[in-house]
């Protein structure tokens, strides 16, 4: 393949693969299959970490790229938020070359025992990511059951950027959303998204690119995606931030989140049998 991979051992033993290729390097945690990094070559990093982040079995990385599966958001009573498959180490299925000079790696987690202790369903889920100038991944869902089922579902994408108060969101202008911060009370977006205080908002029926416009690091960030209807975005601020062992003073200043998700009102039923795909690309621009 164009580049390298290699399994490392992070702090504490969390297996992650580091990928090198000409247009970009990326780290990809086996647990939860997620992605923590992904950096074009000569840029900053585009995804954010905390320095507080805990690295062991059985936790999530405060930042990359959490999957939430098979459901977003609280689950029901004595069940994980954003759903088990973040805390599991998953498998690697297979590597390879991608197009124009990208590589791949596809992930994935079939259903067990204790899956079904929480969610009585065969499936199985794959994540494909493909790092290059742009970086892809693609959450697949395939219902190996008898009956249907129905799931939500999100790449929980954790953004660094340069200044909070200097960063706007594209692309949500006139929409609607649920403002977790009032209760899910719907609200309609009036101009670019900025930030003030706590944000917590389910974008509905969002289709459309976003981009993530960061004055401060004069660059702009760009998130497309297919086979998702809605997008969170979220800044804890400052309250919410303390609350988080794993997230050290004043982090929330330098990031963003702004995921691709299937929430809300808007679950997926898979029919058994058939699979599902949601996509989330990330394209850095930089300059004016
Ligand atoms: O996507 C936003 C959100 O649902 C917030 O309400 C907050 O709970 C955040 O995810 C982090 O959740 P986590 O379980 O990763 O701490």
């Amino acid at each position: 393949i164009a580049g390298k991979l290699e399994f490392v051992d992070a702090a504490a033993g969390l297996p992650v693969v580091e990928i090198t290729t000409p247009h970009a390097s990326a780290r990809i945690a086996v647990q939860g299959a997620q992605v923590l990094e992904w950096q074009p070559s000569g840029q900053l990093p585009v995804l954010w970490v905390s320095r507080a982040a805990v690295y062991q079995p059985g936790k999530g990385v405060r930042g990359g790229v959490p999957v939430c599966w098979p459901w977003f958001g609280a689950g029901e009573a004595g069940k994980p938020a954003h759903g088990f498959v973040r805390t599991r180490m998953w498998e690697v299925r297979e590597t390879g070359q991608g197009m124009a000079d990208s590589v791949f790696i596809r992930f994935s987690m079939k259903d067990d025992e204790s899956t079904r202790a929480l969610w009585n369903y065969a499936f199985d889920l794959e994540l494909i990511v493909t790092v290059g100038a742009a970086l892809k991944m693609e959450l697949v869902t395939r219902n190996k059951g008898a009956t249907a089922f129905e799931i939500s579902e999100g790449l929980h994408t954790y953004f660094h950027v340069g200044n909070i108060h200097q960063t706007q969101v594209l692309g949500l202008e006139n929409t609607e959303y649920l403002d977790k911060v009032r209760d899910f009370a719907r609200d309609t977006q009036i101009g670019a998204v900025s930030f003030s205080g706590e944000t917590d908002r389910v974008y509905i029926d969002t289709i459309t690119d976003c981009v993530i416009d960061d004055a401060k690091l004069n660059r702009k960030i760009r998130v497309a995606k297919s086979g998702s209807t809605s997008t969170v975005v979220w800044n804890p601020w400052i309250e919410k931030e303390k609350g988080f062992a794993d997230m050290a003073a004043d982090e929330y200043q330098e990031m963003l989140c702004v995921e691709t998700v299937n929430a809300g009102d808007a679950c997926v039923t898979i029919a058994a049998d058939t699979s599902h795909s949601m996509v989330a690309f990330i394209g850095l621009e930089t300059g004016g």
